[in-house]
């Protein structure tokens, strides 16, 4: 069994596959610290973890004309400057059990916490670039910036993922080869030793396990970056549609989703008021700029309050603008509206871009069920 050397996992996890191990962790437990600690941190692997050993790793960075430059750990923890930034990943599947209740999808049945959000420290991709012979000539015939993982699947071959020459290489691009994840080696799950942190950028281009960067002409050929990962129209079916017609997903939508009250929990009439929390993020660096919720299926609004750190923190300095890597956590404490038998909770986020959901999940419907992000709805009921 390749997973026998798979590590172990924190029990609150809710599994939607145990080889290879995919988990997310339960709603309110994800609103309840800004930055999640990582034992409860979604995993997503596509196949067995790797066994790195840390005194032997080497990172590979070829396709420059200066030739091949490798790295040891050591290497990228003392040769190069140690930068710290805050940043949500999100898998590009987050929310496909709503896809999945207006039509079928191909896909593992994530609810909405497959997002997370850590400190990740490390090298930055750019100075490396740089150092193994990086100059902006390169950009006259490269577009791309690939990465190979070290896991790999029984034919031998590895994840991989690409991304844009242009965020691998900008100083505002902030992309890391992380060696530390909330201050401590990175564990097991998340690609000890480095993983590259795409800040903005969907889950499936931050490679865990890092073996290989290789700057090139081309995107990643793995199967994650041509032949999944990528929108169409919910007119496209399985016998129609051509992955090489849609460009590989990068930058994610606006995303929000109500973590509790949970779907069909009770609420104490008694009570009065209502807290409703939850989270908020965009790709890009787009900062969230303001939440809406209602109570009742979208007639009345109320805007809910944003924080950026735990309850009685202080707040983190507010990101440069086009750097918002972070997600917000927000909370809205709301009356009850008298003789309501029912609350329909809403909840839509705005970035400042002025982006905002669509407000159901029928017209953006895709056969692999990827970019769910319509209004979030939870219904919720009375003891009395
Ligand atoms: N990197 C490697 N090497 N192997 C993988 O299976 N999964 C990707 C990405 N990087 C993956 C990988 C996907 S689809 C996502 S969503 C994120 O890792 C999940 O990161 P996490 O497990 O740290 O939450
Ligand atoms: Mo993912």
């Amino acid at each position: 069994d390749p997973y026998s050397t798979d590590p172990e996992r924190h029990p609150v996890l809710h599994i939607n596959n145990l080889k290879p191990f995919n988990a997310e962790p339960p709603p309110e437990l994800l609103s309840d610290s800004y930055i999640t600690p990582s034992a409860i941190f979604f995993k997503r692997n596509h196949l067995p973890v790797p066994q790195v050993d840390p005194a032997t790793y080497r990172l590979h960075v070829e396709g420059l004309p200066a030739g091949v430059l490798t790295l040891s750990l050591e290497d990228l923890k003392t040769k190069f400057p140690k930068h710290t930034i805050t940043a949500t990943l999100q898998c590009a599947g987050n929310r496909r059990s709503e896809m999945n209740k207006v039509k079928q999808v191909k896909g593992l049945n994530w609810g909405i916490a497959a997002i997370s959000n850590a400190t990740w420290s490390g090298a930055k991709l750019r100075d490396v670039l740089l150092a193994a012979g990086y100059s902006p000539d390169v950009a006259q015939w490269a577009r791309h910036v690939q990465f190979d993982g070290m896991d790999k699947d029984v034919t031998g071959s590895s994840y991989g993922a690409s991304i844009p020459l242009n965020k691998a290489v900008s100083e505002d691009g902030d992309v890391l080869l992380a060696y530390e994840m909330n201050g401590e080696d990175i564990p097991a799950d998340h690609g000890f030793p480095v993983r590259v942190v795409v800040p903005g950028t969907v889950g499936a281009r931050n490679v865990k396990w890092l073996g290989r960067i290789i700057v090139s002409s081309e995107e990643s050929s793995s199967h994650w970056q041509q032949n999944d990962y990528k929108g169409f129209s919910p007119g496209t079916d399985w016998d129609t549609v051509d992955f090489k017609s849609a460009p590989s997903i990068q930058e994610l939508p606006i995303q929000s989703a109500i973590t509790t009250p949970a779907e069909g929990a009770v609420i104490d009439r008694s009570e009065e008021e209502v807290t409703v929390e939850g989270y908020a993020w965009s790709g890009g660096g787009r900062e969230v700029v303001r939440v809406d919720v209602s109570l009742d299926g979208g007639k009345t609004w109320r805007v809910a309050q944003l924080r950026t750190s735990d309850r009685g923190q202080e707040p983190q300095p507010s990101p440069p603008p086009g750097r918002a890597w972070a997600w917000k956590l927000w909370e809205v404490t709301v009356p009850i509206p008298p003789e309501t038998q029912e609350l329909e909770i809403i909840c839509k986020a705005v970035d400042d871009s002025y982006n905002t959901q669509p407000d159901t999940v029928a017209p953006i419907w895709n056969l692999r069920g990827v970019l769910s992000n319509a209004w979030h709805r939870v219904k919720s009921g009375f003891s009395q």
